[in-house]
């Protein structure tokens, strides 16, 4: 089984700034935990950070017919992106959305969501173990569907 792992704009940054919102770990370090969570699941796992709409949707495009299904942390597209969400509709590939911040104890705007109704589910609010938990939750529901 592959997964992919999507992280949007400023995602980059993690570790380095605002760590009281998005924690200590650096982006490097949650694929690091990722790569070995997948290892326990037994999965493979792919990453991809980009800052850019267009480039996210590309790679949701080249997802078909290569990955199993997506953890996706779409960042502030989540609340923006129709072409994030027409892209995953697209290539309909299973997918869990995730965030570090509880974004529904936040500003207004980041309470909706262009992707959650099209997602297996969503994780928000346990900052990098969101990522390990939706990992886990897609993993799990892939293998369900699968029998
Ligand atoms: O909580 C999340 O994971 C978010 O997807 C993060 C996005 C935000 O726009 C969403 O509403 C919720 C922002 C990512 C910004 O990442 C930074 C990381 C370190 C320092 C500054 C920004």
């Amino acid at each position: 089984m592959r997964i992919l792992v999507l992280h949007g704009p400023n995602l980059n940054l993690l570790g380095t700034r605002e760590p009281g919102t998005y924690g200590a770990e650096t982006l490097a370090a949650i694929q690091g935990s990722l790569r070995e969570l997948a290892g326990e699941l037994g999965v493979e796992v792919e990453f991809f950070q980009s800052n850019s709409e267009g480039a996210l949707v590309d790679a949701v495009q080249a997802a078909y017919g290569r990955f199993d299904g997506i953890v996706a942390n779409p960042a502030a597209y989540t609340h923006t992106s129709i072409a994030l969400r027409d892209a995953l509709l697209a290539v309909a590939v299973p997918f869990v959305e995730v965030h570090l911040s509880n974004v529904h104890a936040r500003e207004p705007f980041r309470h909706r969501s262009l992707l959650a109704d099209a997602a297996l589910g969503t994780v928000a609010g346990f900052g990098a173990d969101s990522y390990r938990l939706g990992l886990r939750g897609l993993v799990a529901a892939l293998a369900l569907e699968r029998g």
